[in-house]
């Protein structure tokens, strides 16, 4: 293991967009507290996000923008685009932070979001084609859970999840089964907070795992509570492709967190925290949406000529160790 302060005088390995934040409540086509943590994936050509808008009851609801480019000139849908079941108890205090990934086979969506219900925040899972009509698949874990997202395709016959239950106080990364995206076992822990470090308090996926030739790259966030409060940064680990139980890397530092005023100003402060990123191939690049201190959207690029989805990189980047 490398002395974590090694590689202080190394660069920053994501560029915060010079215009952050990209979306904030001003830009609300309706009356809204706060736009954060949005899901986020290509569609028709366009970078979709599915952004968490939080209203001033303190319930939220997800509304998409668009934006070619995926940095400017979004258009937001004028009304909310998938709002709490209020037939469905477990949505009765809002819906939030929805993960969004394409499941070829299906040839659909599916969102994984959080419900918060009377009993706590528990995962919830929807399907879509366009945006527009969803079908709610109902809750696929039940309180306290949070933080999860699907894997795009079935690994011998089975769909699996990464989620975060909070068990006796603990939070880490879970790993789930399941046949039929419905019925779901074989739990296991995945990546544990730990303790003394920058993530010793809570950890939690944040963008649904990317695909590499060298594995699933994770991006997720750990949390540290400070004197005057939590601390959101973003690390980085890295799972066997034909078997995600298996962790490859995991990196000693955090790759991401608030140091810019609107990290550190908000309902929240010093939180960032992603849902959503979108790869490009062609220009081998990779976006990162995130929620700023729980009160608006930013965007930040990896901007090594080399990407962190290519393994030279993640090992010249960060000092990972396993
Ligand atoms: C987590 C989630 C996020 C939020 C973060 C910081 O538990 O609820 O939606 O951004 O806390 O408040």
């Amino acid at each position: 293991m490398l002395y974590s302060g090694i590689n202080l005088k190394k660069f920053e390995l994501f560029k915060r967009y010079e215009k952050n934040p990209i979306l904030t409540s001003a830009n609300w086509p309706y009356a809204a507290n706060a736009v954060f943590n949005a899901g986020a994936t290509k569609y028709n050509d366009e970078t979709l996000l599915l952004v968490r808008v939080e209203d001033r009851r303190g319930f939220s609801h997800l509304t998409v923008a668009r934006s070619s480019d995926g940095k400017e000139n979004w258009k937001i849908d004028p009304y909310p685009t998938l709002v709490p079941d209020i037939q469905a108890q477990e949505e009765m205090w809002g819906i939030e932070d929805p993960r969004v990934v394409w499941l070829q086979e299906r040839e659909e969506f599916a969102i994984t979001y959080v419900s918060f219900s009377k009993g706590g925040p528990l995962v919830s899972l929807a399907m879509t084609k366009d945006f527009r009509n969803f079908t709610r698949l109902g809750p696929v874990m039940p309180p306290e859970d949070k933080d999860a997202s699907l894997f795009p395709r079935r690994f011998k016959g089975r769909w699996v999840l990464i989620h975060r239950p909070i068990i006796r106080g603990e939070a880490h990364l879970w790993i789930s089964f399941s046949p039929d995206l419905k019925h779901w076992g074989d739990h296991q822990i995945l990546l544990p907070a730990r303790p003394g470090w920058w993530d010793s308090h809570r950890v939690g996926l944040c963008p649904p795992p990317i695909e590499t030739p060298e594995g699933w790259l994770i991006i997720y966030h750990g949390v540290r509570y400070t004197a005057s409060g939590s601390l959101y940064r973003l690390g980085l680990a890295l799972l066997a492709l034909d078997d995600p139980r298996r962790v490859l890397h995991r990196s000693s530092e955090w790759v991401f967190g608030p140091k810019e005023p609107y990290e550190l100003i908000g309902d929240v402060p010093g939180v960032t925290f992603s849902c959503g990123t979108i790869v490009n191939k062609d220009t081998n690049e990779l976006r990162l949406y995130y929620g700023a201190a729980d009160f608006t959207l930013c965007l930040a690029t990896e901007f090594k000529k080399e990407s962190i989805t290519q393994k030279k990189s993640i090992e010249e980047v960060q000092n990972i160790d396993t």
